[in-house]
């Protein structure tokens, strides 16, 4: 798997150049991509299990419920794109909305963990012998890195659930819904979006009890000690995450407890007590404000399905 240790390569040399320009400014940041190593991966699989985190389960009902209604607006024979694929277990229920028809054709997981998306991608295809799975390790929103899949002729559709939409900023998240609909053109996109609600709610998601959300935060500093050969002390950095309901977004910090030097790359970086790396916004949205954007870049909103609280939702658009 030469190619797979090429993107791997590129991926840690990625990370080293986003760390040091985010270590650089003020404040500090780093694209919460770089949690999905292959240990965050598999912290992020425990969030998704957790009481408190009810994105992955209300949307795993959703798809339940309604996988026939959304297998109809997908159309048959089509090819699926899934982006930020994780552990394929969204997908499954789709397939199973599918497979009684036998209409789906080739299923492309695309994901930045190499070694989380090869053995997912084993696994499904033991479970759906029919199915053809063709896993592209890629970063989606560089473009560059998705050209097999722009190079594929026959009707496309993406399915990007889980509110990972929601880790982008507004332009961030304009460029992708764009790209999508470039890619997509002539099928439609799939997506799962977290709803604006209660922030106690919210904040309970993002604070669970056991410390898991903590473990994976704190999981960018332990992968870049190991892959960069930085220096961080885990102990000295806290998980620090909040509701804003004016940005209507969950921010993710990792806040110092103390004052402290941090090496990397031949660079020292003073962190002052008290001062944060911010690792992740969870943007949160309206049905409406959902649609709005699609709308504004290029997409024709379909029908939205929901669970019955309005915790989360899924999205049809059509491109
Ligand atoms: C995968 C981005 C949707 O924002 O809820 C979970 C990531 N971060 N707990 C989210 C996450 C902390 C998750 N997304």
């Amino acid at each position: 798997m030469a190619d797979d240790v090429d993107a791997r390569a590129a991926q840690v040399s990625a990370f080293g150049h986003d760390l040091l320009a985010g270590l650089s400014k003020t404040p500090r940041s780093i694209a919460p991509k770089y949690f999905y190593d292959a240990a965050g991966s598999a912290l992020f699989d425990r969030i998704c299990a957790l009481p408190e985190y009810y994105p992955t389960r209300t949307e795993l009902g959703i798809l339940e419920r309604h996988g026939r209604e959304m297998a109809d607006q997908m159309g048959s024979r089509v090819d699926v794109v899934e982006f930020g694929a994780g552990s394929l277990a969204k997908i499954r229920l789709l397939l199973d909305a599918f497979s009684e028809r036998d209409a789906l054709g080739r299923y492309f997981p695309v994901d930045i963990s190499a070694q989380h998306l090869e053995g997912a991608a084993r696994r499904l295809r033991t479970d759906y012998a029919w199915l053809h799975v063709q896993p592209v390790v890629a970063d989606y929103m560089r473009h560059e890195q998705l050209r097999v899949l722009e190079q594929m002729p026959g009707r496309k559709v993406g399915f990007f659930p889980g509110s990972t939409i929601g880790n982008f900023d507004a332009d961030e998240a304009m460029m992708f819904l764009q790209l999508a609909a470039r890619l997509l053109a002539g099928g439609g996109l799939l997506v799962g979006v977290d709803l604006v609600k209660d922030p106690l709610t919210l904040h309970r998601a993002y604070n669970d009890s056991q410390g898991v959300t903590a473990a994976f935060n704190l999981n960018v500093l332990r992968r870049a000690n190991e892959e960069l050969g930085a220096d961080f002390d885990l102990k000295a950095f806290s998980h620090y995450a909040f509701y804003d309901p004016l940005e209507r977004r969950i921010e993710m910090h990792l806040v110092s407890s103390r004052k402290q030097t941090v090496h990397l790359a031949g660079s020292a970086f003073r962190f002052e007590e008290g001062e944060s790396l911010h690792t992740e916004n969870s943007h949160k949205f309206t049905i409406d404000g959902f649609r709005a954007l699609a709308a504004s870049a290029g997409f024709k909103p379909g029908p939205v399905w929901t669970d019955e609280a309005k915790l989360f939702s899924v999205h049809w658009l059509e491109s």
